[in-house]
């Protein structure tokens, strides 16, 4: 066992079903762990069965009924507990995020940063959520909104973040009062589990009811429970449009809230006045980091024929540069994807590519050495090639060449998927088109910043098959509460609004 794995008491479970306290033999059957920087067998969880859940969820229900009368800030004061606990823990979690999951060691800490940010973020949030007081039309009487917390909910995550995207909903639920079931996906378990463990620490040290549980199961028997839990008002899921759509239309039929953060098909623009050098480390981190495995991943390459040809040479020059081996060697910058259905997935995507005309630029080639690793491509295609409006997870770059940005945002546009975007460009009046009205449909746009790597602060997700959910910061806070209106009568009469006479005397 590695040091990091020791140091995050890994060992001391084999169970992933906790509420505060682990389950002790939780009957969901086994779950064999596996590493993509070797394809080695690192783990193996004892995953939580349906009776697991169900003490779970009826847990999590039952530290609601008490969490929910502690005020916000004092709220707050625990999360900042949890911040102290990530910064802690940063060095050792970071590191099994990299070999649990894959990404490269800069990243893997840069996630466990991201869970301090908005461990940070939800503190500052503690002492400022609220509603406005409204002008009321009756004489005397006061108008005005209170945010209440909404209830136990259930946090679905992917394998691509699998400790940050918790954070972003786990910290912002608990400063509104809400506690939460968590179920990360089935190919990193042990970072959850390693999570688990450090809130566990926290909860007991302050006494706090269990308000962050753990079920580690299939989604045929937890996943499945946990969305048709009448009991969570609010199923936050992150992962394919696939899965989105399913959790969508269970969490629907019980009239639920759901927020969904599904795929993506984001793509750069790079215009004829932009920053070629700027817009070279945009593209490059876009779609090369994290293996092409984010939601945010640059997947679409738009560029302005004046500079295109000169600007691909480069990044094919680039591409085969690209220091692809183990995560957590730090010269790396690419290490594997996340196991071998993903690869098969990526040689599948491009050889429809080049049944649809595309050309293999630059990759196309699984590296021939244990763990599930790739080469960076390239593909040059026609525009109507069919697999480019597919969402593939993996680090293929579709280039394409335009004229005129008008048309080449409508281009841009014309994908299901609608997450990330961006414009490099010193073209003021290009600028202004890609951020308008008529602009990028995606809910992030950015210019001369790349797709990927967003910042907590600002409200996170995407418009059409993307889910439309926003996580994170801004005010997706609000998700997270269920807001009352008030009428508030303090003078002497009772007047009816819309000047209604309804006088029986
Ligand atoms: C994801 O890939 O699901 O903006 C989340 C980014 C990261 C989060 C990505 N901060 O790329």
């Amino acid at each position: 066992m590695k040091d990091f794995m020791r140091t995050l008491r890994l060992a001391e479970v084999n169970s992933g079903a906790s509420t505060r306290e682990w389950i002790a033999r939780p009957g969901g059957g086994e779950l064999a762990v596996f590493s993509p920087t070797d394809g080695s067998q690192i783990g193996t969880v004892l995953q939580a069965g349906p009776a697991d859940y169900e003490q779970v969820a009826a847990a999590t229900a039952a530290a609601f009924r008490e969490w929910r009368l502690v005020p916000a800030p004092q709220r707050g004061l625990i999360v900042r507990e949890f911040a102290g606990a990530f910064r802690d823990y940063k060095e050792p979690l970071g590191k099994l995020v990299s070999y649990e999951m894959g990404k490269i060691a800069t990243e893997g800490l840069g996630e466990v940063q991201e869970m301090i940010d908005i461990a940070d973020f939800a503190v500052g949030l503690s002492r400022t959520i609220g509603g406005p007081t409204l002008p009321s039309e009756r004489p005397g009487h006061r108008l005005m909104e209170q945010w209440h917390p909404l209830g136990p909910i259930g946090i679905v995550t992917a394998f691509n973040f699998p400790v940050a995207v918790w954070a972003w909903n786990a910290m912002i639920a608990a400063i509104c009062g809400d506690t939460c079931i968590w179920k990360p996906s089935s190919k990193t378990p042990l970072t959850a589990i390693a999570v688990q463990h450090i809130c566990n620490d926290v909860m007991k040290a302050h006494d706090l009811p269990p308000i962050f549980s753990l079920v580690v199961g299939r989604g045929s028997a937890v996943g499945d429970l946990m969305i048709k839990d009448r009991r969570l008002p609010l199923i936050s899921a992150t992962g394919s449009v696939r899965m989105g759509r399913q959790i969508g239309e269970a969490v629907a039929r019980r009239l639920g809230r759901s927020l969904l953060e599904l795929g993506g098909n984001n793509a750069v623009i790079v215009d004829a006045s932009a920053d070629l050098d700027m817009a070279f480390n945009g593209v490059i981190f876009g779609a090369v980091g994290t293996a092409g495995q984010r939601c945010t991943s640059t997947r679409r390459l738009f560029l302005h024929e004046s500079i295109a040809e000169g600007f691909l040479a480069r990044l094919v020059a680039a591409y085969k540069r690209v220091p692809i081996g183990d995560p957590l060697d730090p010269k790396t910058l690419m290490g594997p994807l996340i196991d071998e259905g993903a690869v098969e997935d990526m040689l599948k995507a491009i050889a429809q590519a080049k049944a649809q005309g595309g050309e293999v630029l630059v990759g196309g080639q699984r590296l021939d050495r244990p763990g599930s690793y790739v080469q960076p491509t390239i593909v040059r295609g026609p525009r109507d090639m069919a697999i480019v409006r597919e969402e593939t997870f993996a680090p293929i770059l579709y280039a394409f060449t335009f004229t005129d940005i008008d048309e080449v945002i409508a281009q841009h546009n014309s994908v299901d998927q609608g997450l990330s975007s961006s414009i490099f460009s010193r073209d003021f009046l290009n600028i202004e088109r890609f951020l308008g009205p008529a602009g990028s449909d995606c809910g992030i746009a950015n210019v001369n910043a790349g797709t990927s790597g967003a910042e907590i602060g600002g409200a996170f997700g995407g418009e059409k098959e993307t889910g439309g959910g926003r996580e994170s910061g801004s005010d997706s806070w609000k998700l997270y509460m269920r807001r009352q209106t008030n009428t508030i009568n303090g003078s002497r009469a009772m007047p009816l609004a819309q000047g209604v006479q309804f006088d029986l005397e």
